[in-house]
């Protein structure tokens, strides 16, 4: 690990990290709810319990700075400065959403933000941010594309792809490993040779390492750290951050299968808690300051779940609009492709 000292979060930033930790939080939960009103369509996966990995790495990056993820991302676009309205929208299908209602939860995408979105093929994406990285190489200009996906996704052969040439072409790339332990029902060490996954971008000279996700400080040094070697000495860098999801895999998951004792001793070292202790202790915020944030919280999602709710659904006639090629066919015994 490289021993050059990244510059610690001002209390401003620390009292925005904490709100924004708390916003995916709540609005995680506001979603559950809404996905069991039976309002949300498709699939739902929480990162409950992952918000430290989120907003320590957000934090830790320039906002120009090419983002991909997974089908768990509601945080990161959140976290990258999204509309709540606009994510809640598209959740729950609806016009207003921010890819129009037809990505739904596991392709939300804000280009404007510099997020390049949630995908739902496993290890999907990274080959997506090896691009990006490319076309700033490519370019000459200094942004760093950073990839967040789970140690399942690990697996994949095109990360191994991706990592030879990030690593033989120096590009200005953040592998992020978000190690939550399982993949869907599968414990790591069902599933991986070798439980530490970090030392795989090693082989491909990539500078590694591994931090503890449920601490935001620790991940924001651990990803500024990347952020600066890419940025600044064009080379890449990969960082593992050990992490637990709270909830299933996704919501349809009656996550019976992990440890109950499991499950409480990772919610003992609960991300937000431990935060908020940090702040208490270092005087930046008391606790009526946090209970109002917690408010103002509240209130965010309370209207981004009232917009979306009457928001309009996209109307059947235009909702294959920008999804497929035009004009579309919807005779299953024909295609768009060879119909005249
Ligand atoms: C190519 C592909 N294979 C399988 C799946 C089914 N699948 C969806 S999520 C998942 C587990 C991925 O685990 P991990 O990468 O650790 O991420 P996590 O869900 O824990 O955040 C699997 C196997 C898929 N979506 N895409």
């Amino acid at each position: 690990m490289s021993t050059s000292p990244p510059a610690g979060p001002t209390p401003e930033e620390m009292r925005d990290m904490l709100r924004a930790m708390t916003l995916i939080r709540r609005f995680e939960e506001r979603a559950s709810e809404e996905y069991m009103a039976g309002r949300i369509g498709g699939f739902l996966h929480l990162a409950i319990g992952e918000e430290a990995a989120i907003v320590g790495t957000v934090s830790a990056l320039r906002p120009d700075d090419p983002l991909t993820s997974t089908y768990r991302e509601h945080g990161q676009a959140l976290a990258r400065g999204t509309d709540p309205r606009a994510i809640m929208a598209e959740l729950l299908g609806r016009a207003t959403g921010i890819c129009g209602g037809r990505g739904g939860s596991m392709h939300l995408m804000d280009r404007e933000r510099s997020f390049y979105g949630g995908y739902g093929i496993v290890g999907g994406s990274v080959p997506l941010a090896l691009g990006l990285a490319w076309a700033s190489h490519y370019r000459g200009d200094d942004r760093v594309s950073v990839t967040m996906f789970g140690e399942g996704a690990a697996n994949q052969g095109v990360v191994s792809e991706c990592f030879n040439m990030a690593g033989l072409w120096d590009l200005p790339i953040v592998f992020l490993i978000l190690n939550n332990q399982y993949g869907m029902g599968t414990p790591v060490e069902r599933a991986a040779a070798v439980e530490d996954f970090y030392p795989r971008a090693t082989a491909y000279d990539i500078e590694s390492w591994k931090v503890d996700g449920m601490d935001v400080l620790a991940v924001r040094a651990a990803i500024s750290e990347a952020a600066r070697l890419a940025r600044e000495e064009r080379r890449p860098a990969c960082v593992e951050l050990l992490a637990y999801r709270y909830k299933g895999h996704s919501m349809s998951d009656p996550d019976t299968v992990r440890d109950a004792a499991e499950k409480e001793r990772w919610k003992a070292r609960d991300p937000l808690v431990t935060f908020e202790r940090v702040l208490l202790g270092e005087g930046i915020m008391d606790a009526s300051a946090i209970a109002q944030m917690q408010a103002e919280v509240d209130q965010v999602v309370d209207d981004a779940t009232e917009f979306a709710k009457g928001s309009p659904e996209v109307p059947v006639d235009q909702l294959a609009d920008q999804v497929y090629a035009q004009p579309w066919n919807d005779d299953p015994r024909g295609s768009a492709l060879v119909n005249p």
